[in-house]
């Protein structure tokens, strides 16, 4: 993994010592990617061996950029240090896992929290509990060891997990809260809340459908 170091915060580029700090900060949330992604893959291997089916249709993962570490903290109104990026900043590593059906979410939530190096920090359900936007996904964050060279350290990874329909929602709601600055019109969040609730139908749908095929 490479820092691009002309990208590195401007307090960090005068300091080699910070800049070292820095790479390691980012080794140790990359890593942590790593080993959910392999957790997230022997599950879905072993889920898909004993009945014969993908709870997963994809993953995607990322480390957040210096740039938007730097911009997340001034948005927070928080100093630029390591000490702060580290202990209010929760989403550095992020994981999103796509499944098929809103049961599949639970059911995969319960096999990564019961893993006993895992240690759930907390758990957000907007699936149960929609954002007033229409916003529904299943967040957890956890914290994972990783063991370096000369130490252990617990590091924080961000967990998503949501529908295909849910994640084409986000996605698009996302490119929409951007564009306009975090300000869309108002008609725009209303048809975004009309499609959210009509992706949720969709879900309970497509859950219900599946249901009766497996049953039958
Ligand atoms: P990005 O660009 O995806 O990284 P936090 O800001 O994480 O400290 P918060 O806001 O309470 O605290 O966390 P929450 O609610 O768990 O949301 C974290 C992430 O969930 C967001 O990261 C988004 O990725 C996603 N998310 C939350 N609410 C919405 C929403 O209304 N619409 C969409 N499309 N995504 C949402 P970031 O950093 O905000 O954005």
């Amino acid at each position: 993994m490479e820092i691009e170091l002309d990208k590195l915060p401007i307090i960090y580029k005068d300091n080699v010592k910070d800049i070292y700090k820095f790479k390691r900060m980012m080794l140790l949330y990359n890593s942590a990617i790593k080993e959910i992604n392999t957790k997230i893959e022997i599950l879905n291997d072993d889920f898909k061996l004993i009945h014969q089916y993908n709870p997963i249709e994809y993953t995607k993962s990322r480390l957040k950029s210096p740039e938007s570490i730097v911009d997340k903290l001034k948005r927070k109104g928080y100093n630029l240090s390591m000490e702060v990026i580290e202990s209010q900043l929760n989403d550095i590593a992020g994981i999103r896992i796509i499944c098929s059906f809103t049961s599949d979410i639970y059911n995969l939530a319960n096999m990564i929290a019961k893993q006993n190096d895992i240690k759930v920090k907390s758990v957000k359900d907007y699936i149960a509990n929609p954002k007033p936007n229409g916003y529904r996904s299943y967040h957890m964050l956890v914290e994972i060891p990783i063991f370096l060279t000369d130490k252990v350290e617990n590091v924080k990874v961000e967990i998503q997990i949501r529908t295909i329909a849910m994640d084409f929602w986000a996605s698009l709601e996302h490119k929409i809260y951007y564009k306009f600055n975090r300000k869309s019109p108002a008609h725009i969040t209303e048809d975004l809340k009309d499609c959210a609730e009509m992706i949720h139908a969709l879900d309970a749908k497509m859950l219900a459908i599946n249901n009766e095929v497996n049953s039958l």
